[in-house]
């Protein structure tokens, strides 16, 4: 036997039609209306303190743990040969930079809890430690990136030479974690733009601050005297111009953490 697998043609009627558009019509209307509800309903729950609604908070918080679980400092981001790098690259972002800042008188002001203002370090000192050269494709979370060059100092080198980090105030031991602050916060001099780093980000190898771009002096609109640079993250951690360092056991304080964005903002 065999069975006719065509359709089975239909006459489709006019009242047909109109019923199919006015099921149509009402189903649609119907889920308009309710998806409106729904991001009302959303919209109206309590918010956290840092302008998102409770739920979507969780989900970046969770996110962050799931990163920091399979964060490792034997992942490098992918570095490139000088000649790859922008010859005058992209400005983004002028929070804390006024014109009026004066580059000579400059010093890096590092900050441990209960102990404000513990140390000035300046540009000299600074670059009289080890320097390198990182070349990389840097990220913006607009959407756009590329290639970069800079040149500074490991932070952790900087950790190393200072003695800085820990909370026994003896040298970063990588080994022991529980030692370390867990957490830096950097500010620009007028306090107008700040981030938070993790402690084990600070250490990546290829965590710098910057004091030159495309081997000559930094330009004051890319930070100038010293910027960071945090290939493991979004460009919005690369603070520029960094006025404060400060050594924490809670989360710093984070400029577009505040504004809505996850903490972390790792790659
Ligand atoms: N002080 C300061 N640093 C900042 C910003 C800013 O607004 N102010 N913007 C950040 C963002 S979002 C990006 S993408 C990079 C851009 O760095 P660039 O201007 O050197 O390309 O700087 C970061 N550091
Ligand atoms: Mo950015």
């Amino acid at each position: 036997m065999k069975e006719n697998n065509s359709l089975p043609t239909q006459q489709v009627t006019e009242q047909k039609i109109k019923r199919r558009t006015f099921l149509a019509f009402t189903v649609f209307t119907i889920a308009g209306i309710s998806s409106l509800g729904l991001w009302k309903a959303f919209r109206a729950l309590p918010k956290t303190a840092k302008g998102l609604a409770a739920p979507t908070r969780r989900i970046l918080a969770f996110n962050e743990k799931v990163n920091a679980q399979l964060f490792s400092n034997q992942h490098l981001a992918p570095t490139y040969p000088p000649e790859a790098a922008a010859r005058a690259p992209r400005v983004n972002g002028r929070a804390g930079l006024p014109k009026t800042f004066e580059p000579l008188t400059w010093q890096l002001q590092v900050n441990v809890p209960g102990n404000p203002q513990m140390l000035s370090v300046s540009l000299r000192d600074i670059q009289r430690l080890p320097k390198t050269d990182l070349i990389f494709d840097f990220k913006c979370i607009e959407g756009w990136n590329q290639i970069v060059h800079y040149g500074g100092v490991k932070f952790s080198d900087f950790l190393q030479a200072y003695q800085l980090g820990t909370q026994s105030g003896k040298a970063i031991d990588p080994d022991r974690p529980g030692d370390w602050y867990p957490y830096v916060g950097l500010e620009t001099p007028d306090g107008g733009y700040y981030v938070g780093l993790d402690m084990a980000s600070v250490l990546h190898p290829q965590t710098l601050l910057c004091y030159e771009m495309n081997g000559t002096t930094l330009a004051l609109k890319h930070g100038a005297p010293l910027r960071l640079i945090i290939p493991t993250k979004y460009g919005v951690k690369s603070l520029k111009r960094i006025g404060s360092l400060t050594f924490s056991l809670v989360q710093p304080r984070d400029y577009w953490y505040e504004r809505g964005y996850v903490y972390d903002a790792s790659l």
